[in-house]
């Protein structure tokens, strides 16, 4: 592997799976160091295709989205490093995907469990095509002021503290994604910073090595030492032996193989990392610390002592005027996402939408305040959900039965209504079912259906003032109006509607009180002197039975019984419950398999 600088303050990555918190930090880290260019130039959504809105700074920005590999690599032939954010399931087909890009120089498989077998494939493949494999198993890495991989050295907050916004002289390179960020931090304190920081994976096949980052650091002029964090098992820090015996790198490496403490067990444990085992003495963390110390590098005694030791080696060379004084920049302030002030009590933001009803917040949405579980538990009733949805509180069971009889009797009317006729109609041009029944729906109104409401207002009106059936009916045809509730199509008076009378038997039966509904009857006797089809209908029934409701339940004040009728809730329930009999019809069309209906010309009139 060798040469030298994998990553620029130019470099552009390609995203493969969208996440978008490591993306964001991506972004974030970029706005920090100053990059001119977003560091993620795309994002591979297998299947997926269009843009992701994301942060640079402050700024919103549209990231490319692309369904596979070859487009993303296709539209953004600068960006040369791959982040593989898929699982382990198949990090290794998408990384191989990606190696076989010419665009691609660097791949970073963030998955663990990576079969090793697909493991040393694309370790093969990488070297004998002259690319860089980082991982699997990694969090990545990061060249500090130019370019981060994904979770990298964590929070802004970190990244501030451990000064990764700009370059310092130190080349870091450990297996452990989490014992870097500790790393990033002592080497802050200790020395100008890192240049350059990988952690490789700690699988037992790492796609590139501790010694393959520190003889590529070796090559790079900025980077003037390097620390190495390993870990016992496998033989990799040998490689480092071995180059340091060879003299292939001529800058100090302080390091330290960790888990000298697995000598303490009686019998072989198993850290972390797959390849975190001891499996002989060679592999032991002290023999690899020992190697590495007659190798030549800077070894401590413990890892307690690590932190003297790469001080000890940085100042060294800064007083052997080895070290160039960094430039210290202030870096930029990253803006808050709001959600993230809003919890931890930095701002306020008004809210733009306020409900009363439900909340599905909690471990359980509630209705009114009432548990979904409560709901099922206390045999609750679609009634009962309508007295909580609707009028927001739980309502005596003769009143939430009685709103149960309504939907059933009202669900549907035979085909030939209104309604019905336009669902049917919608389902035989081969319109979906939202279609079909919305068609059906918006036939509802004062004439079909809807009359609920004004049957409710003029009959309320006209009782509460006193009025008698004779001065309200005639004071109605003054003015032009139709009687809400009033007239069938076809019930008469010697064919009376059965539903109404349904009701009417309900509801004497179990309301308290029945006056409206009384009066309502006075106005059918006198309309029905008038013409026959005169008879008070379904909607008239439920307008001036569900007035009996509100008035005779005790459960709503005169406001309240006003705000619902001036509102005009009662329509609701026709709408709902003629819902259950479109959807009906409309499979029914579909089962039967109906052709587009076409209406015939001898039931038109044409003229002029
Ligand atoms: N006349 C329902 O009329 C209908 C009068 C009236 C005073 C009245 C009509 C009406 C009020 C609205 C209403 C709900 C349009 C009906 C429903 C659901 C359904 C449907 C289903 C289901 C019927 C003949 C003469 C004229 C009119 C006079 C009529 N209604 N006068 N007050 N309310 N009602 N809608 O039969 O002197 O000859 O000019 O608007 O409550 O929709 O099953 O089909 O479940 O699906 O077409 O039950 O009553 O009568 O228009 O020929 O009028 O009676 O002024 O007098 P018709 P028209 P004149 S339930």
């Amino acid at each position: 592997m060798a040469t030298g600088q994998l990553f620029s303050k130019t470099t552009q990555a390609l995203f493969y799976n969208y996440k978008q918190l490591p993306i964001q930090r991506m972004l974030d880290f970029d706005f920090l160091c100053g990059r001119e260019t977003p560091s993620v130039a795309g994002i591979i959504n297998p299947g997926a295709e269009g843009f992701q809105k994301l942060f640079f700074g402050q700024e919103e920005i549209a990231i490319p989205v692309h369904s596979t590999i070859e487009a993303a690599c296709a539209a953004h032939p600068t960006a040369d490093v791959f982040i593989n954010f898929a699982s382990f399931r198949s990090a290794a087909s998408s990384s191989m995907s990606a190696l076989k890009q010419p665009t691609i120089k660097v791949v970073a498989i963030i998955a663990e469990g990576v079969p090793e077998a697909d493991s040393k494939q694309l370790i093969a493949y990488a070297r004998s095509n002259n690319k860089v494999v980082i991982g699997p198993a990694t969090v990545g890495g990061i060249q500090a002021g130019a370019f981060k991989i994904g979770d990298t050295a964590g929070t802004i907050d970190n990244i501030v503290q451990c000064k990764l916004y700009r370059p310092g002289s130190v080349g870091f390179v450990s297996k452990s994604g989490g014992m870097s960020n500790e790393l990033y931090n002592t080497i802050a304190r200790v020395t100008d910073g890192i240049y350059e920081g990988i952690a490789i994976g700690g699988d037992v096949f790492p796609g590139s090595t501790l010694s393959d980052h520190v003889l590529r650091f070796n090559n790079i002029p900025q980077v003037k030492m390097m620390v190495v964090l390993g870990e016992l098992g496998g033989r990799d820090e040998y490689s480092l032996v071995e180059a340091l015996k060879q003299g292939k790198i001529n800058k100090p490496v302080v390091a330290w193989v960790s888990g000298t403490c697995a000598r303490l067990f009686k019998s072989e444990v198993q850290f972390g990392h797959a390849g975190a085992k001891s499996g002989g003495e060679m592999e032991s963390a002290q023999a690899k610390n020992q190697a590495l110390k007659d190798a030549g590098a800077v070894v401590p005694s413990s890892y307690e002592a690590f932190e003297s030791a790469i001080k000890e080696t940085f100042d060294k060379l800064a007083q052997d005027g080895k070290i160039a004084p960094v430039k210290e920049v202030t870096p930029p302030q990253i803006p808050e996402d709001l959600n993230t002030a809003i919890k931890s009590g930095k701002v306020r933001a008004p809210t733009h939408v306020i409900s009363t009803i439900s909340d599905d917040r909690g471990e359980e949405p509630c209705y009114a305040g009432v548990p979904m579980s409560s709901i099922v538990e206390q045999g609750f009733g679609v009634g009962d959900v309508i007295s909580l949805l609707w009028f927001k509180r739980s309502l005596p069971r003769y009143c939430s039965r009685f709103i149960e009889i309504c939907i059933m009797l009202c669900a549907d009317h035979g085909p030939c209504v209104s309604g019905a006729h336009n669902t049917i109609v919608t389902a035989r041009a081969g319109k979906d079912l939202v279609s079909s029944l919305v068609s059906g729906l918006l036939t509802i109104g004062p004439r079909f259906g809807g009359a609920i409401d004004d049957a409710a207002r003029y009959f309320k009106d006209a009782y509460d003032r006193n009025l008698t059936p004779y001065e309200f009916v005639e004071g109605m045809k003054k003015k032009g109006i139709r009687v809400p509730g009033i007239g069938h199509r076809i019930k008469r008076g010697d064919n009376r509607d059965k539903r109404v009378e349904l009701l009417q038997r309900y509801a004497r039966e179990n309301f308290p009180s029945v006056k409206y509904m009384e009066y309502a009857v006075q106005v059918e006797t006198y309309t029905l002197s008038k013409a026959n089809n005169l008879v008070l209908n379904v909607d008239g029934a439920i307008g001036s039975l569900f007035l009996d409701l509100l008035a005779g339940s005790g459960m709503f004040t005169k406001q309240e019984i006003d705000e619902i009728v001036e509102i005009g809730y009662l329509n609701g329930l026709f709408v709902l419950a003629r819902s259950i009999g479109l959807i009906g019809h409309t499979f029914d069309q579909k089962r039967l398999k109906q052709p587009l209906y076409r209406h015939p010309w001898e039931d038109v009139l044409y003229t002029k």
